[in-house]
């Protein structure tokens, strides 16, 4: 397989992606875009590879919380639907796109930012409003304060209260990684490796996003804990779909490598409290992760991965897993993030190196591709659409 030459036009890059998610079960599609099949997912009913999907207005690709460009202020971000500018698809109406931040370490909402977003408009533009709930509300939802309202049209820029400052709208996808040299090396995809002339394959797409950015103050407490969630309206009920904290948690521990049912288990991963992540079915979470940290050199096929590189004893896995969930974003608001070290994410941090040498026991350290460079160093810091 050539290194795809996304550039070159949007029917090459869908191909080039359909092939790059064709042949890889692990970290395929970067954090976490379309990581389960509820989201339309990787597969169809066929086994077909899905590069698209039409649910993927509730798929959360990443989540941020990093400091201001004035340090007493925190910035919560959340992206949404993959290679938006492929597709051109816009915010579910029917979808609530929430940032939920933890005050007392019980990984339970205590406040919750809320997106909902109008039709299109003939330019294809939505109006949006914000919503803050907090306190048991932030759970239930039952009543909450309108804090901002917007256009994702022209800046994206909403009229916000309180010292908030709000966006919605497409911007540069800030996900960075060597995807197809990832394959390449992992899993014996096509021609590319990980230090051949590492390429990033997310520099080219865009993707919707909400950022919001708030006086610590409002944040309520100082060692917090952040997730996205979304939740899309079946004509009766909220329905839940996508959750995320840190990048890859479903995508990198929830595989068939380790779990014959991986597909169900993406699903329930993503529908499941954090709070209850650690327990919920029987532990299956926890288990699949330790079952990758103590496996995951020995089964991929690599030899850069293979037995030249040991995996992580049962007793240090279940350490790690007991880090990694219940699946927020842990973060000193009085600090600058640092993605890597598990203290907040900005969108420079480089959380996949972090994540490969994780998960191989220092074994892989890096893919090789760095942060992008268009990120902006004011609200909302996100880059401007390609
Ligand atoms: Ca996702
Ligand atoms: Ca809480
Ligand atoms: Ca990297």
């Amino acid at each position: 397989m050539q290194r795809p030459k996304l550039r070159s036009g949007a029917l090459v890059a869908a191909a080039a992606l359909t092939l790059a998610l064709g042949g890889a079960p692990l970290l395929v599609t970067g954090a976490d875009h379309l990581d389960a099949p509820a989201l339309g997912g990787l597969t169809n009913a066929n086994g077909d590879i899905a590069p698209h999907s039409d649910h993927g207005d509730r798929d959360i690709n990443d989540v941020y919380v990093f400091q201001g460009s004035n340090a007493s202020r925190t910035v919560l971000a959340m992206t949404t639907n993959p290679a938006i500018n492929l597709f051109n698809t816009t915010f579910g109406k029917n979808v609530r796109y929430a940032i939920n931040v933890d005050r007392n370490g019980d990984a339970k909402q205590d406040l919750a930012y809320v997106w909902r977003f109008g039709d299109p408009n003939a330019s294809g533009a939505q109006s949006y409003t914000v919503t803050r709930y907090s306190g048991a509300n932030a759970r239930s939802y039952a009543m909450g304060v309108k804090i901002a309202s917007g256009s994702t049209g022209g800046s994206g820029l909403g009229t916000a209260k309180d010292g908030a400052k709000v966006f919605a709208g497409v911007r540069s996808d800030p996900f960075f990684f060597d995807l197809t040299g990832f394959l390449g090396t992992v899993l014996g995809v096509g021609s590319d490796a990980f230090g051949s002339n590492p390429t990033d394959f997310f520099t080219p797409l865009n993707t919707n996003a909400v950022v919001i950015e708030v006086p610590d103050d409002a944040i309520g407490g100082t060692n917090i804990g952040v997730w996205g969630t979304t939740s899309w309206w079946d004509g009766s009920s909220w329905m839940a779909a996508d959750q995320m904290g840190r990048p890859a948690i479903n995508t990198v521990f929830n595989t068939k490598l380790v779990d014959p049912n991986s597909g169900q288990t993406k699903n329930r991963f993503n529908t499941t409290p954090p709070s209850q992540q650690r327990t919920a079915f029987g532990g299956l979470f926890r288990t699949n992760a330790i079952t990758t940290l103590t496996n995951f050199n020995a089964v991929v096929t690599n030899p850069k991965f293979g037995t030249h590189c040991a995996d992580w004893d049962a007793t240090t896995a279940g350490a790690i897993a007991d880090v990694l969930l219940p699946d927020v974003i842990t973060y000193d608001v009085t600090t600058a993030a640092n993605g890597e070290a598990l203290n907040g994410r900005a969108l420079a941090d480089d959380v996949i190196d972090a994540e490969l040498g994780i998960t191989t026991n220092g074994c892989v350290t890096s893919d090789g591709v760095n942060a992008h460079t268009d990120y902006l160093s004011s609200f909302p810091y996100l880059g401007v659409p390609h």
